[in-house]
């Protein structure tokens, strides 16, 4: 194979393009699920994929198929892609550089006259974020069959619109039932992203090679309490809904430190209170609380903590408790071959490279029930990331993005 030229300031102003396309002012950047910002990302993407032949198509949920096609058309094609959706207040790598980087390895191994005997398809994955509906991966969840149809048609956003009612305005037609992806649908799946963490920056190695993602937890908490005049309501006759939330919200710091596992981590990431009024006693909270370990053992024994002290903590205030479990899903073990494949690739190109665990979830963790997978990590400064100041250098890119196109013209050669 012609040695591969990354072109890094294409990418460069792509991903610098692409970070003004949001919901909020730069340097922020914001999409969620199907926003008027979410449909021009996609848009934009769709461009660049048109520009390199590809053929596109999208599923029932919005998961789009952007296709390479290989000269053998019976081998299952090599996936690789990430997701663009991107939290509020978030920055412009976290997903990007997975999507918009492997577009640039594609456009390398295209240009270096490399011909793929299986097809190469790029997945840009519908709501990775759980912005919209309180739950994350909603695209590769449905693609692996892991969420119900019933419960991906109950979801609800904060406006209690659904998921058909969001289908509809990002223009997916098709049935729900038609996204779901026969098991090795796909020969292998590799995901290239951030690290989101501070490991590679700290041991100044410029890549990783994920063997195992973390099982991430998400439950709602509804707390109705009893509201009323702030200067009235005498302390001793309050069931006051914040306060309520305020000690659960303390229950999952404190579960999440007393597993005896470091990896244990517990974040009430949303907490709402109605009516909102300063001399109004809350009558309302809501919180989603985010729970995750490497082990599901450990996760689940503080998710059973967290439901425990919240039910006391309810009765002792007198205010009512709706606990539910969105998620709680297994962590995902990484095809040691894909594995191997990686860090062998980075050692011909001289780039050290460091096995770990991935602590963010990521759509790779439910195409794990698909394909054999893996992921490539590249640093990000101080291991910021779900920030606008989320960082990756040009040259971190251009690594992973050369460790990502040898790596599938490897798998589809
Ligand atoms: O939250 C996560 O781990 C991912 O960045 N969505
Ligand atoms: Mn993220
Ligand atoms: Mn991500």
């Amino acid at each position: 194979m012609n040695p591969l030229v990354i072109n890094g300031q294409r990418l460069q102003r792509e991903i610098d393009e692409l970070a003004t396309i949001s919901e909020a002012p730069a340097p922020v950047v914001t999409r969620i699920l199907f926003s008027e910002a979410d449909l021009r990302g996609r848009a934009f993407v769709k461009k660049i994929c048109s520009s390199l032949s590809l053929k596109i198509r999208s599923d029932a949920v919005g998961n789009l198929f952007a296709r390479w096609e290989g000269f053998d058309k019976k081998l299952p094609a090599i996936a690789t892609g990430s997701h663009i959706d991107a939290i509020p207040n978030a920055g412009r790598y976290d997903g990007v550089v997975g999507v918009l980087g492997a577009l640039e390895a594609i456009r390398a191994l295209q240009s270096s006259g490399f011909k793929p005997r299986r097809a190469i398809e790029l997945i840009v994955f519908t709501a990775e974020e759980p912005t919209r509906f309180g739950i994350g991966c909603l695209g590769s969840r449905l693609l692996a069959g892991s969420l119900s149809l019933d419960k991906a048609r109950a979801l609800r956003d904060r406006d209690c619109k659904s998921l058909e009612h969001w289908r509809k305005r990002g223009g997916c037609n098709g049935r729900l039932n038609s996204v779901r992806l026969a098991r090795n649908y796909y020969a292998g799946f590799v995901e290239l992203h951030i690290e989101q963490g501070p490991l590679l920056e700290r041991a100044k190695i410029p890549i990783g090679v994920v063997e195992k993602i973390a099982a991430p937890g998400t439950m709602h908490v509804e707390l109705t309490g009893v509201g009323g005049h702030a200067g009235a309501m005498l302390m001793p006759d309050r069931h006051d809904a914040a306060l309520a939330g305020a000690e659960i919200a303390l229950a999952v710091e404190q579960a999440a430190k007393t597993t005896g596992s470091r990896d244990t981590v517990g974040t009430t990431g949303v907490f709402r209170i109605e009516p909102g009024a300063v001399n109004s006693v809350p009558c309302h909270a809501w919180l989603e609380i985010d729970l995750r370990d490497t082990q599901v053992k450990t996760r689940d024994l503080a998710l059973r903590r967290i439901k425990k002290t919240a039910m006391q903590i309810c009765k002792r205030r007198g205010v009512k408790l709706k606990f539910s479990v969105l998620n709680a899903d297994a962590p995902a073990i990484c095809d040691s071959g894909l594995v191997e494949l990686v860090a062998g690739v980075c050692q011909e190109l001289r780039l050290p490279v460091k096995r770990m665990i991935s602590r963010a979830y990521h759509d790779s963790l439910f195409m794990a029930q698909v394909c054999p997978i893996t992921m490539i990590f590249i640093p990000c400064r101080g291991g910021v990331s779900h920030r606008p100041d989320e960082y990756s250098s040009l040259r971190q890119i251009k690594n992973g993005v050369a460790v990502l196109a040898r790596t599938l013209a490897r798998l589809a050669g």
